[in-house]
C-alpha cells in the first residue's frame, strides 16, 4: 500500500503509530492486519470494480449490526468500525476502506482439516441465517446483483464461448462439452427458485471455510467476510460449504487425483446446519438438501470458465493457465459430488 495513503487511513481512524502487514486471502478485495498503539484491526479496501455500491455493502452491514444489537446482543457481529465522525466507510485518494476489530485469539482455517471443523463452520453459518429470521431480507440492498443466479451465469458462459478468446475456445473444447452437458442443473435451480416451498432469507452467499473465525478450543466464534449478504436462497450458503468442504484440497489445486470427496465431510455440513437453523428448512428445501452443492460447484465450474475464456477479467491469475486449473478443478469436483449423492 502506498504510504501516502496509509497516513490518511490513519488519519480517519484516528490511528497513532500503526505498521500494516499484508494478508493473502480472498480473490477480490485486498486485507491487511494493522497494529495500533498495541491495538490490532483488519483493515480492507474494496474492490469497487466488482462491488460497484461500496455504500450498499456499508448501509447493509450498519442495518444488520442494529438488529443484533436489539434482538440478539449477544451476538459477535464483526461491524466496520466507526471513526469519531461515525462513519465506517473511509473514502481516500485510492478507493474505498473499512477495518474491523482484530478478535483476540481467533484465527481462519484455509482447508478443513476435520468433521469437526465442518460440524463448527456449518453451525455458525446456518445461525446467522436463523437468527436473523425476524428481519425482512428484502430490507438489505442487493450488493451484487444476480450474484448466484445459475442461470445468467450460463448465459454469460453461452456468451464467452461466442465471443471470447478463439485460442482457449479450443483449448477448452471438452471442458466446453462438459458444461453443456449438464444444463440440466439449470433446470433444477430454476424449478427449486420458482417452487412455494423455497424461501429467500438473509444470505451470506460466501460460505468458504475462512470466513468462520475459530476460537482457541476450535469452536467457531461468528462468520465474517459479510459484503455478499444478500436475500439469497439457502442452496448458496449450504452449496458453497459443500463445494469448499467436502475435498481435502481447494479449487487451486492442479493435481485432479486429489480432488476427492470425503463422505463424512458431507455429514458433518449437513448436521452442523440443521443444528444451526434449526426449524427454518421447509419439507421441499430439505428435499431439495444435496442440490446445494451441485448447483454451486456446477455455477463455479462456469465462472472460472468463462473467465478463462474471457482472458482472465474477473478473478485475474497468478500464471497464464491459473482459472484452466481452477475450472477444472472445480469439474471433477461436481462429478466425484454427483457420484457421492447418487
Ligand atoms: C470470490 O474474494 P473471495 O475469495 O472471498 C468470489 C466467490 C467465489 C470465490 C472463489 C464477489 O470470493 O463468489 O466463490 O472467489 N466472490 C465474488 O474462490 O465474486
Ligand atoms: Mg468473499
Amino acid at each position: 500500500m502506498n504510504e501516502n495513503i496509509f497516513k490518511s487511513i490513519c488519519h480517519f481512524y484516528g490511528w497513532k503509530n500503526a505498521a500494516y502487514s499484508s494478508i493473502h486471502s480472498g480473490l477480490i478485495n485486498n486485507t491487511w492486519k494493522v497494529n495500533s498503539d498495541s491495538q490490532e484491526f483488519i483493515l480492507q479496501k474494496i474492490n469497487t470494480n466488482i462491488f460497484k455500491r461500496a455504500d450498499f455493502i456499508d448501509d447493509n452491514l450498519k442495518l444488520l449490526s442494529n438488529y443484533f444489537k436489539t434482538h440478539h446482543p449477544e451476538y459477535l457481529f464483526t461491524a466496520p468500525i466507526e471513526n469519531k465522525n461515525a462513519e465506517t466507510l473511509c473514502i481516500v485518494e485510492d478507493g474505498h476502506y473499512r477495518s474491523f476489530n482484530f478478535i483476540k485469539n481467533s484465527f481462519t482455517i484455509d482447508v478443513v482439516q476435520t468433521p469437526d471443523q465442518a460440524y463448527e463452520a456449518a453451525f455458525q453459518f446456518g445461525k446467522f441465517t436463523a437468527l436473523l429470521n425476524g428481519l425482512d431480507a428484502n430490507t438489505l440492498k442487493i450488493t451484487l446483483p444476480d450474484f448466484h443466479n445459475l442461470s445468467l451465469r450460463y448465459q454469460q458462459f453461452e456468451a464467452a464461448i461466442l465471443d471470447g478468446n478463439a485460442e482457449r475456445i479450443v483449448e477448452t473444447e471438452n471442458d466446453i462439452a462438459f458444461i453443456l452437458s449438464q444444463k440440466n442443473i439449470v433446470e433444477k435451480f430454476e424449478k427449486f427458485i420458482h417452487h412455494a416451498g423455497a424461501k429467500q432469507r438473509v444470505t451470506h452467499h460466501d460460505t468458504k471455510i475462512s470466513n468462520v473465525l475459530f476460537d482457541e478450543k476450535n469452536k467457531g466464534l461468528c462468520v465474517i467476510d459479510l459484503d455478499t449478504i444478500m436475500p439469497g436462497y439457502f442452496l448458496s450458503d449450504l452449496g458453497d460449504m459443500m463445494r469448499t468442504y467436502i475435498c481435502p484440497v481447494s479449487e487451486e489445486e492442479a493435481d485432479l487425483s486429489k480432488v476427492i470427496v470425503r463422505k463424512e465431510f458431507l455429514k458433518s455440513i449437513q448436521d452442523g446446519y440443521l443444528k444451526g437453523m434449526g426449524d427454518e428448512l421447509s419439507p421441499y428445501e430439505k428435499d431439495n438438501f444435496f442440490l446445494s452443492g451441485e448447483v454451486l460447484i456446477y455455477m463455479q465450474a462456469i465462472r472460472f470458465l468463462a473467465d478463462y475464456i474471457n482472458n482472465d477479467m474477473y478473478y485475474g491469475c497468478k500464471y497464464p493457465t491459473h482459472n484452466l486449473v481452477r475450472a477444472r478443478n472445480q469439474i471433477k469436483l461436481l462429478q466425484e459430488y454427483q457420484s457421492a449423492i447418487q
